[in-house]
């Protein structure tokens, strides 16, 4: 990117801007909740339109000169309709957290039972943590994994289901490398009189692309963010049934926002656009197969993949049975440019801080042009730094491999 004016007007933010694209550029991004970002969504986020207030909604604004602004919101909703077959879609949630947040304020009372996935399952901050605003607000029920397959256990969760009463079950993780059932989830929710919402950040781009069940006809709601495996801005967004969505609507603007973020919004619409398109069907098909390609690798290597392998983008990593912990994998793997991020896994005996496990993903490096062979040779480094006597010194000696993979894959434009 070309940062003239800010170099002008604020040389050191522009110099820390140029280092984050230099490293962007000479590292491996396996973190399965990130992406690249287009040029074309970064410009249109990196616009004017970031200059103007407009509190409500198309066509009914609290401020003047919305014209524009209400065919840019109107174009992210349409196209945003299209692509997931929804009833209804508010595009203004600042993060895939207030899309939460906005579907909770909007059909539960303080003190509601929630049933979701344990975030020590591979579930998310805000589907109920002691510390985050849902696990404070609510009366949180967890299910988890089976300790047999580490996959969901659909009976056992509608029968707990059936027990607890949920008013809200949510479907959806952060680290579960399985595709979910959301037609499954749909009948668990109607058979125990809960609604459904299936929080889709981390998988909406297989949504997008046929490669992951689109909860969108079956779940009441459905949140997600754009800037995971969909390839857009960081943001949120709210799909729902028809008759919800005045309450959504209300919920988001003025319950829990003020002026929508339209630049962002702006670059939600394009990233729906893209999402539509043929090359973007192809990358998230190459996305899982390049994340079953790692899954394989590893396990040739003797690694332990938690569940067996995985449907979607991600994978989780045991490394206990290696003598490993979480941390110190990330630190090594870091230093030779392959960035990952420690985990928990399902019945982790480690603490969260340092877990058993690593989590890896494949959107960012696919979006690279990266293939099956490309991946299983980021696995043999992997290993080839985890399994050294002196994991540092083999972490440098792959660094300039890295660095020149890096060159022959760049970042995409
Ligand atoms: N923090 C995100 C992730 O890494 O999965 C989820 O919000």
């Amino acid at each position: 990117m070309n940062f003239d004016a800010l170099k002008r007007d604020d040389p050191a933010l522009a110099e820390l801007l140029a280092n984050e694209q230099r490293r962007q550029a000479e590292t491996i991004d396996l973190i399965a909740s990130e992406n690249f970002c287009p040029r074309s969504i970064r410009q249109a986020v990196g616009s004017v339109l970031t200059d103007k207030y407009a509190e409500g909604y198309p066509a009914h604004r609290w401020y003047g000169g919305c014209a524009v602004i209400d065919a840019v919101e109107q174009l992210a909703i349409e196209r945003g309709r299209r692509l997931f077959g929804a009833e209804h879609i508010n595009v203004q949630p600042h993060s895939g957290s207030q899309a939460n947040m906005a579907v909770y304020f909007a059909v539960l009372e303080p003190g509601a039972t929630i049933l979701s996935m344990d975030l020590a399952h591979g579930g998310h901050l805000t589907h109920g943590k002691k510390a985050n605003f849902s696990g404070r607000l609510y009366r949180i029920e967890h299910y988890g994994v089976s300790p047999e397959t580490e996959q969901i256990d659909y009976d056992a969760l509608a029968r707990q289901a059936r027990r607890v009463r949920p008013h809200l079950i949510i479907g959806g993780a952060s680290a579960y490398p399985r595709a979910i059932d959301c037609a499954r989830l749909a009948e668990i929710a109607r058979g125990s009189g809960a609604r459904l919402l299936v929080d889709m950040a981390h998988f909406a781009g297989l949504v997008a692309a046929g490669q992951h069940p689109d909860p969108a006809p079956v779940a009441d709601f459905v949140t997600g963010t754009t800037h995971k495996t969909l390839r857009g801005p960081r943001g949120g967004f709210v799909i729902c049934k028809s008759e919800y969505a005045k309450t959504i609507d209300h919920a988001v603007f003025p319950g829990l926002q003020g002026g929508p973020l339209m630049h962002v919004i702006a670059g939600k619409a394009a990233a729906f656009q893209l999402a539509m398109t043929e090359a973007f069907r192809r990358y998230q098909a190459q996305v899982v197969a390049n994340a079953r390609a790692m899954a394989d690798e590893l396990a040739s290597l003797g690694y332990r993949i938690v569940s067996g392998g995985t449907d979607t983008h991600l994978l989780l990593v045991d490394l206990s049975p290696k003598g490993l912990a979480g941390a110190q994998a990330q630190a090594w793997l870091g230093r030779a440019g392959i960035v990952a991020n420690k985990n928990a896994i399902p019945f982790d005996s480690r603490p969260p801080v340092d877990p058993s496990g690593i989590r890896l993903g494949t959107p960012s490096v696919t979006a690279r042009g990266a293939r099956e062979a490309d991946v299983r040779r980021i696995v043999r480094w992997i290993h080839r730094i985890l399994a050294a006597g002196d994991p540092p010194a083999e972490a440098d000696a792959v660094r300039p491999e890295v660095l020149d993979f890096c060159r022959t894959l760049p970042v995409p434009d």
